[in-house]
């Protein structure tokens, strides 16, 4: 076993919980090992799913892990802790809690059926309180550092909460993935003493043994991010072996020997485990191992500390103990541990076979009578797990976030041209100064603060930072004052850390007992760099806001790869995000304090907002796209005069109102089209209007402000009638934007498949207009002409569209 620089076993500091026995905390091991095992065997042997397709399950993965959770669970954690538990060991955690009391016993035999445990832990849809989903490796290991730092920021403006550790149960080839080492490294996350990140170091992945001296680097890289970093690497009966003539080469020899060669130890005849680890080494180990009988060398050689439990408690005390910094205890286990396919490379996958399972049942003393039982109550074990049910029950939460007011709009008055984005920093400031929302707001970026406009913020609320921090600059225009009263938290350009950051901060409703608002500006092209951790952060059921700013070429002069067009896809398709892309001042404000309303309903139970009008359905996040170009404002206010800001503001939060409305002015006989634009091209769609009128064309101007929510609308209208078998209505929304049948043209900085399902949704032709290929530099004109977004190509696409009707 190669991959270690110094094999600092963690001394013993402290006893495992008061009353906890070994003997017991062994036996509780063995049956968790047991229904994790059979639950991945019924979900695959015992259903009959009709469909062929394999059900799957990780038996040797999460075997891999039955010592360290029997330890967290049964005899280190308190209620407060919260746990990430590695994907493929979700039958553990399972098992476990139903061995706790938390869980049904009918679910056991529903491990990825519809409606059932899921595949991998999931905060939403399993039915015993997972604390972190996971699945894409990494990010759920990374959530818990960022809910630690999110406690952290609580902590500090809101007064302590009981103590919680945040703990991860981490894959070692899970420390592949980059955003691991983003999360590490950003001074967000410094000094986090709760976390305690455990590596299940079996010196597999998927789909080998994983090559090469990396536990060294891994364990450099961690004390160089100024981690703690601990090993429980060999079991006492290996610890023993160590201290007698000889002991040192025989640590040295497992310690270099690679991990190709240790591996491939497991699956042997005691014989050849002899012969396999002997080969090659030296005299002294030759002469150790000559004592030792072959029956007693191969469960020596493999004797880890993963599975030993009371050098794991150790461990964990040891790292307890810590509370300066976060720890990183790598735990030396054995990928299928107790079962026959125990360190075989292929074993990822791998299902016992029945004749197997029989066997292991049978060595349980259990019958097919018993095997699902839970440990007997009149018994020791069974008590020690009630026992543990009562300290890890949780505090109901006490909804401190009933008091979050979040107003209609700030008034915010736009006279002269203004972009999206700097109104929505105007926003910002102006919902600081309400008391009622103030405290709870948080913003985040990934080294774009400024540029994202949330300096204005920034200058009234400070930057956080656990402790105070000296401002060396006097810049007149930004202060960056640091301390722990500050309400924007700086990160490094890691999008990934944005959107786990934001999740986290999206959760602390949950997690720490305080809703937030959490909001997060990023540039919107890098949305797609953080994407993987947006959509893990939604799927948590996270509650944020984050501004995609600037996007599309209308950021003309920064050209190529920094002009979005699929994010507004993005937008619209994630689920439990709704996409929002206004272009006028006034309707952001609408808009952006209608998004704060329903996050801050999650802390205060969804619906009691304290809001007049009706209260949020939507239970999700909320993306904006919004640009840096200024454009007039008169306009929207035309379209507030004629319509009133009651009727008009429904509009606007529905989705599309009409900017401007043709029937109103043109001549009859005119024939109708609908130009639809959404966002900074609405100047260029007036016009084109403006010049249709002159042909005698009647066109109306309909302005989308959330194309996600029209689509849903119509979604949901067609389902409906798919379901019931009955023909689909237009639904409202859409009727109030497009009362009349006419043809659609539809404008758009982003890919001009955002709107083009609208023929589709009205029944009529439909020329769709945007951007499908990469930018480059220019100025505004010159790509929206490159793309066909300027004011001729849109009158085009009209006559174009008239003529398909
Ligand atoms: C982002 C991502 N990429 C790939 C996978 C597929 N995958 C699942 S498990 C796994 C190997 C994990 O190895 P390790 O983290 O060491 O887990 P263990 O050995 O404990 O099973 C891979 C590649 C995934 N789940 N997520
Ligand atoms: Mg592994």
């Amino acid at each position: 076993m190669d991959d270690t620089i110094s094999t600092r076993t963690a001394a013993r500091t402290a006893p495992p919980r008061a009353g906890c026995d070994p003997a017991i905390l062994d036996e509780i091991q063995r049956r968790v090992l047991w229904l994790a095992t059979r639950i991945v065997d019924a979900a695959n042997h015992d259903r009959d799913t009709g469909d062929g397709v394999k059900v799957g399950g990780h038996q040797a993965s999460s075997a891999s892990l039955v010592t360290v959770m029997t330890a967290l669970y049964f005899a280190y954690l308190d209620a407060p802790d919260r746990v990430s538990v590695k994907p493929h060991a979700s039958p553990v955690y399972h098992a476990i809690q139903y061995l706790l009391g938390n869980l049904d016993r009918s679910y056991l035999t529903t491990l990825r059926a519809f409606g059932g445990l899921q595949s991998y832990p999931s905060r939403t849809k399993d039915p015993d309180g997972v604390d972190f989903s996971t699945g894409s490796v990494g990010l759920g290991a990374a959530a818990p550092l960022f809910a630690a730092a999110a406690r952290r920021y609580v902590d500090a403006h809101f007064g302590p909460r009981p103590r919680s550790r945040f703990i991860a149960l981490i894959g070692d080839a899970e420390l592949d993935e980059g955003n691991i080492w983003e999360a590490v490294a950003d001074p967000a996350t410094d000094g986090l003493g709760d976390v305690l990140w455990i590596v299940d170091v079996n010196r597999q992945s998927l789909d080998r043994v994983v090559p090469g001296v990396r536990i060294a680097q891994w364990e450099q890289q961690f004390s160089a991010a100024g981690w703690h970093v601990v090993e429980a690497k060999y079991g006492q009966a290996l610890q023993k072996a160590f201290v007698q003539p000889g002991g040192d080469s025989l640590r040295a020899w497992i310690d270099a020997m690679p991990n190709e060669q240790y591996q491939s130890l497991f699956g042997l005849e005691p014989t050849a485990v002899r012969e396999r680890f002997l080969d090659g080494a030296p005299p002294q180990v030759q002469q150790l191992c000559a004592g030792i009988p072959d029956h007693e060398l191969a469960p020596l050689v493999t004797d880890l500390a993963g599975h030993d439990l009371g050098a794991l408690l150790d461990a964990f005390a040891e790292c307890d103990a810590e509370t300066s910094r976060p720890s990183v205890l790598f735990a030396y286990t054995i990928k299928g541990w107790g079962l026959p396919i125990a360190g075989n490379p292929r074993n990822h996958s791998a299902l016992l076979s029945t004749a197997q399972i029989d066997q292991m049942r049978e060595q349980l003393g259990l019958t097919a009578a018993t095997e699902w039982d839970r440990l007997d109550p009149m018994t020791p074990a069974g008590q020690w797990a009630a026992a543990r049910r009562e300290q890890l029950a949780r505090a109901p939460r006490s909804h401190a976030g009933n008091g979050v007011v979040v107003p209609d709009a700030t008034g915010l008055r736009a006279a002269r041209p203004i972009s999206t984005q700097e109104a929505f920093g105007r926003i910002l400031v102006d919902l600081s100064r309400v008391d009622a929302v103030a405290p709870y707001l948080v913003t985040t970026a990934p080294d774009v603060a400024t540029s994202t406009n949330l300096a204005g913020f920034i200058n009234r609320t400070g930057v956080f930072s656990p402790v105070p921090r000296r401002a060396w600059s006097s810049d007149p225009v930004l202060k960056w004052a640091e301390g722990p009263d500050g309400q924007h938290i700086e990160l490094g350009i890691s999008e990934m850390n944005l959107f786990l950051l934001l999740g986290q901060l999206g959760l602390t409703w949950d997690l720490s007992d305080q809703p937030l608002l959490p909001v997060g500006t990023v540039y919107d092209p890098f949305v797609l760099r953080g994407l993987d951790a947006f959509i893990y952060s939604v799927y948590s059921g996270a509650r944020f806001v984050v501004a995609g700013t600037p996007s599309g070429v209308t950021l003309a002069p920064e050209g190529g790869a920094h002009q979005s067009t699929i994010t507004a896809s993005v937008g619209i398709e994630l689920p439990n995000v709704t996409f929002i892309e206004p272009a006028y001042a006034v309707a952001l404000d609408w808009l952006l304090c209608g998004a704060l309303q329903s996050v801050a309903a999650a802390g205060a139970q969804v619906g009691r907002t304290g809001v007049a009008g009706s209260p949020p359905t939507e239970t999700g996040s909320y993306y904006f796209r919004l640009t840096t170009r200024g454009i007039d404002q008169q306009p929207f206010q035309a379209a507030r005069d004629r319509l009133g800001d009651a009727i008009l503001r429904r509009q606007v939060l529905a989705g599309a109102y009409r900017l401007v409305d043709a029937t109103e002015t043109a001549t009859d006989g005119a024939p109708p089209v609908y130009l639809v634009g959404c966002g900074a091209v609405l100047p260029e769609v007036l016009q084109a209007a403006a010049e249709l009128a002159d042909e005698g064309i009647a066109a109306t101007v309909v302005d989308v402000t959330s194309a996600d929510r029209l689509y849903r609308a119509w979604q949901r209208t067609l389902r409906q009638g798919v379901r019931t078998a009955t023909a689909p209505s237009i639904p409202g929304a859409l009727r109030t934007a497009f009362p009349d049948r006419a043809p659609v043209v539809t404008v758009h900085d982003a890919a001009s498949h955002t709107m083009s399902w609208l023929g589709s949704a009205l029944g009529v032709p439909a020329v769709s207009l945007g951007v499908d290929s990469f930018g480059q530099s220019g100025a505004v004109a010159d790509l929206y002409r490159a793309h066909d977004l300027d004011a001729g190509s849109i009158v085009n696409a009209a006559l174009a569209a008239l003529s398909l009707r």
